[in-house]
């Protein structure tokens, strides 16, 4: 139905709906009438003319009596609210949550009581370092935080696509975020860890050690928010309706598998859609490829806290997955965008504290501060204690309480009767069965300001991630190593980092300072406690070995040309529908091709806007005439030459072999390139695109 008032209306007027009436000035004005509201102030008064201020005479002074101008300047100035402190670019979608099987022995929250149930769900994806309008393809963690609106209060799940953080203690979060935000006197770098500040703090900090593994891996260059990971990081807990604890992490595993891009490839993402990530995440819901999670915990009890290796509340560390096993215990489905940006993803408040009965915190030293900071945040950035009311915050569940008053109240008591106990029998009254309860832990100490021994191995799990990764990403690793020290000017904090890079591996740290020209190699760094050698390798660190099992969700980039080969293209194109995966064109003009039946092909780009950095696999799809054409175009050349150093698979007609030339490709270099020499070879080109990436040729491209 129509909504009836101003921008929100649901109808958009058409020229043809629209009544214009030429003004004093000439100008053109669209006057209400029929299906057209008239357009009001905020306190509801029709307008006249919203194309001129008064003033006296058409070329005097503007009068301060225009209440109208007055008040529509006023609220766009006061349009923008102060962004997150961090996480501040985000993208948001709405969806449910799904529970598998009733989970009563572990927990009594309610949302896992009952198998198959449905809850609405909101996810925010974000970045952490860069403003809200910096790029998307960042090298940095992603935030992956769920807010879902069960029967017994909101539970926020604020997560990060990387399972353990930099810092042991919250009293150290102000100073890696300064460290790693533009530097303060100059006001850069945007969105990078690649300065001074930052590895200045992180070669000071050896607890980061076993993140800054991660974060330098492929991790942190996601293809897409619908192929990573999200953890919980902390350890939780569950406690059941005899109040009885299990310890819990909590882990979403993407249903398409895992994928990053590489380091080179993100660079260019960047230059050409800033927006890469909102946009793959916009496209996959409007058309109906709903991104899907499994919800997965890992369970256990005091006697494996008590027996394991490292401290299960030190959020530098993590469980592997080999030694606990995830469990899946439902899915997350996102199948709807926000209606509007502002308010619901801008304004959505995650808050570690908000947890329903049965779910309950552990002493994580890191989780207890930020118990505390996101309330704080909400109302410096929402401007009033009532951010509960704005309708994405709102629980979904019947509540009731005394709270009152305050900036922008939208609810308040009703009644005489705004305090409890009282005796008229008014107003809602707690419920100790029903209610949130602590777990009743034995706590007894002095009050100190310690960290805890068991905090102390900084080096163990920093290797045995290393160790878990395959040669390619262990390269990768290297390589962005060498990158962010290359952009640090002051060459002891170079020294001091990779001295630490010795201590994790000594192969490692002797490539980075290698490629770094630093000769003589630095002493290792002191470690408070040796890195242990006998950690297995877990595979489930790693990305490549996580990949999807089809090449479902992702985007194939096809180069046509006036006449192409239609019959082959519209196979190739069934074909990959098939696959579950889009086709997009990429054409020497966007108003399209003529394909060799005569047929119009139109493009979703022309050669300059698309390049190959925003598909996972590429067609050239070239009339020999056409390839000839494209020789001579720069972005024609990059499309191919980037392709290939990316290590995606190159599907190529035969006509396309002078552009493949001229871009330095030979057509049988390796088994990447295939050549669709008629629609038989389509399945072949479909089942390599599985793979995502040709990993044995990076060997012969310096990335
Ligand atoms: Fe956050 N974090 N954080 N954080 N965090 C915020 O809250 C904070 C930490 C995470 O999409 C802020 O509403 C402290 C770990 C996500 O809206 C703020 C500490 C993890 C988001 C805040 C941490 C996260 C935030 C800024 C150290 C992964 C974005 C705006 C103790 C488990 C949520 C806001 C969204 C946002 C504080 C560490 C994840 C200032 C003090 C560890 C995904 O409250």
């Amino acid at each position: 139905m129509a909504k009836k008032s101003g921008l929100s209306s649901g109808k958009p007027a058409t020229v043809h709906d629209q009544k214009l009436q030429r003004g004093a000035g000439g100008e053109l004005h669209q006057l209400a009438g029929g299906d057209i509201p008239v357009l009001t102030t905020a306190q509801g008064g029709p307008v006249a003319d919203d194309q001129n201020t008064l003033r006296i005479g058409s070329r005097g002074p503007a009068l301060l009596e225009d209440f109208h101008f007055r008040e529509k300047i006023f609220h766009f100035d006061h349009e923008r609210i102060p962004e997150r402190v961090v996480h501040a670019r985000g993208y948001g979608a709405h969806g449910f949550f799904e529970t598998y099987e009733s989970l009563a022995d572990y927990t009594r929250a309610d949302l896992f009581q009952r198998a198959g149930e449905k809850t609405p769900a909101f996810v925010r994806f974000s970045t952490v370092a860069g403003s809200k309008g910096s790029f998307d393809l960042a090298r940095d963690v992603r935030g992956f935080a769920v807010k879902i609106y069960t029967k017994e209060g909101n539970w926020d799940l604020v997560g990060n696509n990387i399972p353990v953080f930099f810092i042991q203690d919250a009293i150290k979060f102000p100073d890696i975020i300064h460290a790693v935000k533009p530097e303060p006197d100059r006001g850069f770098p945007q969105a990078q860890s690649a300065h001074d500040n930052f590895w200045d703090f992180i070669s000071l900090t050896p607890e980061s050690m076993h993140m800054i593994m991660w974060v330098m891996s492929d991790r942190a260059i996601p293809r897409s928010f619908r192929f990573m990971e999200g953890f919980g990081v902390h350890t939780f807990r569950l406690l059941n309706s005899k109040d009885e604890s299990t310890f819990v992490k909590f882990i979403w595993k993407p249903k398409l598998g895992l994928q990053s891009v590489v380091w080179n490839e993100a660079v260019k993402i960047n230059g050409a859609d800033p927006d890469f990530h909102r946009r793959d995440l916009w496209e996959a819901i409007q058309s109906g490829n709903f991104p899907e999670w499994e919800l997965c915990v890992q369970l256990f009890d005091q006697d494996f806290a008590d027996s394991f290796d490292f401290d299960v509340l030190d959020p530098t560390k993590l469980i592997p997955e080999e030694l606990i096993k995830p469990v899946p215990i439902g899915r997350l489905v996102l199948d709807r965008m926000p209606e509007n940006f502002f308010a619901e993803t801008e304004q959505v408040a995650f808050m570690t504290q908000n947890v329903p009965p049965g779910i309950d915190f552990s002493n994580d030293p890191l989780l207890q501060g930020r118990n505390f900071s996101y309330l704080d945040t909400q109302l410096k950035r929402l401007g009033s204690p009532n951010f509960t009311h704005i309708p994405i915050n709102a629980p979904k569940c019947p509540f009731a309480h005394f709270q009152q008053d305050g900036h922008m109240a939208m609810r308040n008591p009703v009644g005489r009767t705004n305090y409890e106990p009282n005796s008229r029998g008014e107003g809602p009254r707690e419920d100790p069965v029903r209610g949130f309860r602590s777990f009743r832990e034995e706590v007894d100490g002095p009050k100190v300001r310690l960290r805890a021994e068991s905090f102390a191995d900084h080096y163990s799990q920093a290797r045995q991630f290393f160790n878990s990764q395959t040669v390619p990403e262990q390269k990768h690793i290297a390589m962005a190593l060498t990158f962010e020290l290359s952009k640090v000017e002051a060459a002891p904090i170079r020294e001091r980092m990779v001295a630490h890079l010795l201590v994790i591996d000594e192969a490692l740290g002797a490539a980075v300072a290698d490629k770094l020209g630093m000769d003589p190699l630095p002493k290792p760094a002191d470690a408070a406690v040796s890195p242990r050698d006998d950690l297995p390798a877990s595979p489930a660190l790693s990305v490549i070995l996580n990949g999807p099992e089809s090449f479902t969700g992702r985007k194939v980039g096809v180069l046509v040309s006036n006449g192409c080969d239609a019959g082959l293209l519209k196979k190739l194109r069934a074909a990959v529908e098939k696959e579950g995966a889009t086709m997009e064109l990429v054409a020497p003009k966007v108003g399209g091709v003529e394909a060799s039946d005569g047929s119009r092909l139109p493009a979703h780009h022309m050669i300059d806007g698309g390049p190959s950095v925003l598909f996972d696999a590429v067609v050239l799809l070239l009339s020999e005439e056409g390839a000839e054409r494209l020789t001579g175009e720069a972005a024609a050349r990059d499309f191919v030459a980037d392709a290939f150093a990316h290590c995606k698979f190159i599907g190529f007609t035969a006509g396309a072999v002078p552009l493949l030339a001229k871009a330095g490709v030979a057509p049988d270099a390796d088994e990447g390139m295939i050549a669709l020499e008629g629609a038989s070879a389509i399945p072949g080109f479909i089942e390599s695109c599985r793979k995502l990436r040709l990993w044995a040729r990076e060997g012969s491209v310096k990335l």
